[in-house]
């Protein structure tokens, strides 16, 4: 029999440590979210943590952020001697450096999974026990990973579509057999999954399209009405799915790209009771750093911005990590080629890290890019220079150095075509 007081875990996801928003480290948002979380878990006497996936941002994360991970764990363990910890790697996440931690973390009540135990006999690793503080187990976890084409037959990733998805439900219909099969009355049964599910809100910039993601999202019915809960992590915006309120994203922790800063980010307490699904509630996690958009919506006009920039607070005696991020987008109706500089040179000194100036050419009330095709007349040649960029697939914007030089080599050719030869710079 089960415990009959309530059953608590926590549960976050997309963690991404080792992120870096443009070029800004993002080391001390996380340090501070870690530290909260710590004071959350004590504070709600929570049983287990569950972490969904995207640990860290990419599979072979900056020494510091592995860092970050490991004192987490061992803090966590010391200050609170009867959580425990599942851990499963996420799309961003390398499978095999998560597993090769496995063996340190054996008997300390952390579960990590990597990638798909394969053999039989390893649904002991993937279905595991929690027993939070006490002598009975309390419910059992499918610590499911990101599922990666190896993980899934041959057949599933040549076919496609519905072997893809039946592929994927035989993972999970494996491990709930195996958990019913151990599985005593009172006892919760809780499944992880790192994926994109059918009718998800996605944030357009920050979740990398993952194989089995967009172009496979996944049926809600992949969970049998057996599970109690389901923690999922890939997208970065809490939500339940299709309605169920015990199937649910949590969100990441902060904002991963300026297109999540318009809600509050968020962990979810999970009740249990007798082993049944009883309530889950948010906790919003403070945020260390502002992030700002000028404007709010649509774009300003250039000289409005620079203004803006101007009356920001000096960034004297106040640390990098710090400063809010800024990203600003300005209206332009006719070529302004020094833009960005005068916008860095507003900007010098000041209390403030710019993320991105994003530039929208026109003068229509609307502030979206135009789509008509331009005349040759409009065509600015910075312009056509900036959509090859766009169209080669590189990230942002075309760097200032290359804007100037191209500039000054557009002015150079302009003139030996037309302009007298002592006019020319030596
Ligand atoms: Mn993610």
């Amino acid at each position: 029999m089960g415990d009959r007081s309530t059953f608590r875990i926590l549960h976050t996801s997309d963690w991404h440590l080792g992120h870096r928003l443009d070029v800004f480290e993002r080391e001390s948002e996380h340090a501070a979210f870690m530290a909260w979380l710590l004071a959350v878990l004590e504070a709600e006497r929570v049983h287990a943590l569950v972490v969904a996936g995207d640990l860290f941002d990419s599979a072979h994360p900056p020494a510091s952020a592995s860092h970050q991970l490991h004192a987490f764990l061992r803090q966590a363990r010391s200050r609170l001697p009867h959580l425990e910890i599942v851990l499963v790697a996420g799309n961003h996440d390398s499978a095999a450096r998560l597993d090769a931690l496995t063996p340190l973390l054996e008997g300390s009540g952390i579960h990590l999974v990597g990638g798909l135990p394969i053999g039989e006999g390893d649904q002991a690793r993937l279905v595991v026990p929690l027993r939070g503080g006490s002598d009975s187990v309390r419910a059992w976890i499918a610590a499911i990973p990101f599922l990666r084409p190896s993980d899934l037959p041959a057949s599933a990733t040549t076919e496609g579509g519905g072997a893809l998805v039946g592929a994927v439900a035989g993972i999970y219909e494996r491990a709930l057999s195996t958990a019913l099969s151990r599985r005593h009355l009172g006892q919760a049964l809780i499944a992880i999954g790192h994926a994109y599910m059918v009718g998800g809100e996605s944030s357009e910039l920050s979740e990398r399209r993952i194989w089995l993601g967009h172009e496979h999202a996944l049926p809600v019915s992949l969970f049998s009405a057996e599970w109690n809960y389901v923690a999922l992590g890939h997208l970065h915006r809490p939500q339940s799915v299709g309605g169920h309120e015990h199937i649910r994203y949590s969100g990441s922790p902060i904002p991963l790209s300026m297109a999540e800063i318009d809600y509050p980010h968020q962990v979810r307490i999970v009740d249990f009771e007798a082993g049944r699904f009883v309530a889950t509630r948010p906790v919003l996690v403070p945020r260390s750093v502002p992030l700002i958009r000028w404007p709010d919506r649509g774009a300003s006009d250039p000289d409005s911005v620079l203004s803006l920039c101007r009356d920001l607070p000096p960034g004297q005696g106040i640390p990098v990590a710090e400063r809010p991020f800024l990203e600003i987008c300005v209206q332009l109706a006719e070529p302004r080629p020094r833009l960005k500089e005068e916008i860095h040179e507003a900007l010098r000194d000041r209390a403030v890290r710019l993320v991105r100036v994003q530039i929208v050419h026109g003068t229509g009330a609307d502030s979206a890019p135009a789509l008509s095709t331009p005349r040759l007349a409009d065509v600015q040649p910075l312009h056509v220079l900036q959509e090859a960029w766009r169209e080669q697939g590189y990230e942002g914007d075309l760097p200032l150095p290359l804007q100037s030089l191209f500039a000054e080599l557009f002015d150079e050719a302009g003139r030996s075509l037309s302009g007298p030869a002592e006019d020319r710079h030596p």
